[in-house]
């Protein structure tokens, strides 16, 4: 008898484990492109155009290896709107033994998918997802007992673990673990940034692109310049740019912010990691091999490595530690509503004008943009968690709650208390003039905290570190702040907060 296999949008990896012991002959996969998914936040239609397109290519691909698969296209008028739906229609017609899937990354189907053999009648087997390096179980025990979870600690597990940059003496490669402090260049111009990876749509591309922007005209975003890959190959050549123009200089410019340049020398990969097209050890076993080859330095792969094995795999451990409490946490008290400017890109400060305005364009914008501009702006100004963090989910191409929300309630917002960072990334205009050049290019003046002029990161800035004295000021990594604060004169401070204030009541107008 057949199974029904379900294929998710985001699990388009050919030995899933769902996949991988099936028969092509007699199993049967379904995959399916519905409302409730494509709906469940203001997705940009980039994301959309990638996640249907390479579904569709997936697809495809299983069908070329004698695959039998049933792909529900996206209809606006299908009575199938929820993957329930589609896979309880498909299981009337094949009538299989049991459906099969691999666990669902984010929380909300997750839930669902584990009552589907109540609602549907069918047995369902849920296998765990094994593209991650650490398990949901491996970091739950690596928690245990933690009063305080460290990504560094967690990190230096899962090199020994993968063997990625250990000596055969099991020391870390140049003789420490992290080489953060290598990572923190201002990018001035040279050497030039690569021009970014482009795939021009085929045709089955381009007509998703018309299916989007006419189903989903009102969602976030433009498809004018969508060149992401949407196959497996494709995604491996965006993995060979990366490797051959960008990954030598990803560690100086990791952290730089740059006025021209979209890209920098980041790998724009997270979208295929994310949707299934690359592996993750994979992709890092390749940038290791360009150390050992003497073509990259030590400083860009550790970077890197760092980056997928240890934050990436970390997050998603926090993440399933504690779902659904997780995403209610609002620890700061913050009320504000996102200014709406956030999806207009409409305001005069450039640092968040062009980095809002590439994300509008790309369905891209690297960390330190999302951190320390569009991130640090709404802690500065106590945007409520839920709604910064649903603009996120809605507005990169590599969004899924399971990575997003960490990132944004613990990493940007400090809302779970410091579960997931020690101290909170807020900083004045002063850390975005370090990092960039949008300052010489902005409405308001960097160097200026009270006059009208004056950047607004600034005053709020001490407004933030005032307003939550309690929360921080016994903390060693921010003493500092609080000693700065404390000792400017009286009427400086009562100047600071009053243009802060004023600030916070005109957020729309700046
Ligand atoms: P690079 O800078 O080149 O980094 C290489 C890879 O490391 C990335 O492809 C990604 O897989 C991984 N990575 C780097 N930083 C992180 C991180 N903090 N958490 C998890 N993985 C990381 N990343 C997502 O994949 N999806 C999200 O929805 C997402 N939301 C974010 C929201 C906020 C507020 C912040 C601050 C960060 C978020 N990140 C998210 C992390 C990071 O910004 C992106 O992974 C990165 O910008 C992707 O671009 P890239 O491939 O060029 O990354
Ligand atoms: C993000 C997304 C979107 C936009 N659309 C679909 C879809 O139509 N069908 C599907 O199977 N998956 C989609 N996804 C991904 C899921 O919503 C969800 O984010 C992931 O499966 C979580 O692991």
């Amino acid at each position: 008898m057949a199974n029904l296999i379900l294929v998710l949008g985001d699990q388009l990896t050919p030995d899933l484990s769902a996949l991988v012991d099936a028969a092509p002959g007699t199993d049967v996969v379904v995959m399916a492109e519905v409302y409730d998914e494509a709906t469940y936040t203001n997705h940009h239609k980039i994301k959309l155009t990638l996640l249907f397109s390479a579904m569709r290519h997936f697809a495809e691909e299983l069908r070329t290896q004698g695959w039998t698969v049933h792909y529900h296209r996206y209809q606006p008028d299908s009575d199938l709107t929820s993957l329930q739906a589609v896979v309880g229609h498909y299981a009337h017609i094949v009538q299989p033994a049991k459906i099969v899937t691999t666990e669902c990354g984010e929380w909300r189907l997750d839930q669902d998918i584990r009552q589907w053999h109540t609602t549907l009648a069918i047995p369902v087997d849920i296998r765990p997802d094994d593209r991650f390096i650490a398990s949901k179980q491996v970091f739950a025990d690596w928690a245990r007992d933690r009063k305080q979870l460290r990504m560094e600690f967690f990190y230096r597990e899962m090199r020994k673990k993968t063997g990625l940059l250990m000596t055969p003496e099991g020391q870390p490669e140049g003789g420490q673990w992290n080489f953060d402090s290598d990572n923190r260049r201002k990018w001035t111009g040279k050497p030039p940034a690569p021009a970014p990876f482009r795939v021009e749509p085929d045709t089955l591309t381009q007509e998703v692109i018309e299916e989007v922007n006419t189903h989903f005209e009102h969602h976030f975003g433009s498809t004018d310049d969508f060149h992401f890959a949407v196959t497996r190959a494709g995604a491996e050549a965006a993995l060979a740019h990366f490797l051959d123009f960008a990954l030598p200089c990803f560690g100086d410019y990791q952290d730089a912010i740059s006025d021209r340049e979209d890209w920098l020398f980041h790998a724009v990969l997270s979208p295929y990691i994310n949707c299934g097209l690359l592996d993750p050890l994979m992709v890092c076993e390749a940038v290791v091999q360009r150390y050992y080859a003497n073509q990259a330095p030590l400083n860009a792969v550790e970077g890197f490595v760092r980056q997928i094995i240890g934050w990436r795999e970390f997050v998603r451990g926090i993440y399933w530690l504690h779902m659904p409490d997780y995403g209610r946490e609002n620890r700061l008290g913050n009320t504000r509503a996102l200014p709406w400017f956030y999806w207009t890109g409409d305001t005069g400060m450039r640092c968040l004008h062009k980095a809002i305005d590439a994300t509008r364009r790309n369905g891209y914008a690297h960390h330190i943009q999302r951190l320390m501009v569009t991130g640090n702006f709404a802690l500065l100004t106590g945007v409520i968690p839920e709604q910064i963090c649903d603009w996120y989910l809605a507005v990169y191409a590599d969004a899924y709650d399971w990575v997003e929300l960490p990132n944004t309630l613990g990493m940007v917002m400090h809302a779970d208390g410091g579960y997931l960072g020690s101290k909170p990334y807020a900083a004045s205009g002063k850390y975005i003039n370090r990092m960039s050049d949008h300052c010489s290019q902005c409405k308001y003046n960097v160097n200026r905290a009270t006059e009208d002029d004056a950047c607004p990161f600034n005053a709020l800035y001490w407004h933030f570190i005032n307003r939550h004295r309690d929360a921080f000021s016994n903390n060693p990594r921010m003493g500092m702040m609080y000693r700065n604060w404390d000792k400017q004169q009286p009427e400086r401070r009562k100047a600071l907060l009053a243009r802060a204030d004023w600030l916070l009541e005109n957020l729309d107008s700046l």
